[in-house]
């Protein structure tokens, strides 16, 4: 229409399960996009919803400045980004990186002339799209490239600035998919231990997810120690008392013909932090003791 308001144009590299996401959303919101993936087959749905598809991905960074890369790993963006000219491009990308990658990579965009942007996407792909869903990425790099492009970055899902350095997404990325690991373990183990039994999992479940929620928000705790010094600041649950519990863990599992491979690590380390003289303490020390 007359009153339309032009939306930014950008161009895509990477057309897997992600990338098609993001591709459906910028057209969904009226961006023209240039896409490009090393398998042409996978933009023809994309095409047919009026993506331009790219020859090449050198011709794919051609077309316009701002330019997104989601592809599975930090070697493969080399790979298709080498012989294409990035001088003047504003270049974000989207791929799970390590920290010390992605600040590589800031730093070969830089040589090229590139400026750029790092992001690790907290979202699976059908969340892509669906505010609702609670979705987000971390960006970290070029605070101007972030704002200028806040408007186009938005459109996918939530967006979260978290610094100059260009490594503090996957930075954050990893912590939190980090965090995740150790409770899907927690709860690996929590379903083995009924397994054999007569308890249908799908009962367990909910109660699951609501004490995993319930004891979620004890991070805020442990965030306030860590700034303090003070691991005995609005403690609950010595870590004395906890240990002293802890056999009662193994036994059960023993019991149920479960390994304690999962558990056991961390109840060693409760142990080695109690054996510090620290009984009064919350579980902050454990922290510790895993920096090296
Ligand atoms: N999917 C998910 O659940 C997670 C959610 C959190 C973020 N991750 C990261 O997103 C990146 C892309 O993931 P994806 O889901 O799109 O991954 P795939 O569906 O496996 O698609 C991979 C794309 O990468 C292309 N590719 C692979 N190797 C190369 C290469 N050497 N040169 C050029 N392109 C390459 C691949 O192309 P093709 O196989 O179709 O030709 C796909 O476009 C990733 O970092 C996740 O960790 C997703």
């Amino acid at each position: 229409t007359q009153n339309a308001v032009e939306k930014n144009s950008l161009t895509l590299l990477g057309l897997g399960a992600m990338g098609t996401a993001l591709a459906r959303t910028w057209l969904a919101a009226g961006h023209p996009l240039t896409v490009w993936n090393r398998t042409p087959a996978r933009a023809a749905s994309l095409a047919a919803e009026g993506a331009k598809v790219a020859d090449s991905a050198a011709a794919a960074v051609t077309a316009n400045a701002l330019v997104v890369v989601c592809l599975l790993d930090d070697a493969s963006v080399e790979g298709a980004l080498a012989g294409t000219d990035l001088a003047g491009r504003d270049l974000v990308n989207l791929t799970t990186s390590t920290p010390a990658q992605a600040r590589a990579r800031a730093e070969w965009a830089r040589e090229r002339g590139a400026r750029y942007l790092d992001g690790g996407i907290m979202a699976v792909p059908p969340m892509i799209g669906v505010p609702e869903s609670g979705g987000y990425v971390f960006y970290s790099g070029s605070r101007e490239l972030f704002e200028r492009h806040r408007e186009t970055l938005v459109v996918p899902a939530g967006t979260v600035y978290v610094g100059r350095d260009a490594g503090f997404a996957a930075l954050y990325d990893m912590a939190l998919l980090s965090a995740m690991y150790g409770m899907f373990a927690g709860a690996a183990h929590a379903f083995a231990l009924i397994r054999k039994e007569d308890i249908d999992p799908a009962s367990l479940a909910p109660l699951l997810a609501d004490w995993l929620a319930a004891m979620a928000p004890a991070v805020h705790r442990t965030a306030d120690q860590l700034r303090s010094g003070d691991y005995t600041q609005g403690v609950v649950s010595n870590l004395a008392m906890q240990v002293a519990g802890t056999p009662a863990f193994l036994s059960t599992a023993e019991q149920q013909g479960v390994s304690t491979e999962l558990l056991s690590p961390y109840f060693e380390l409760m142990r080695r932090r109690l054996a510090e003289g620290s009984g009064e303490e919350d579980l902050t020390g454990v922290i510790d003791l895993l920096v090296r």
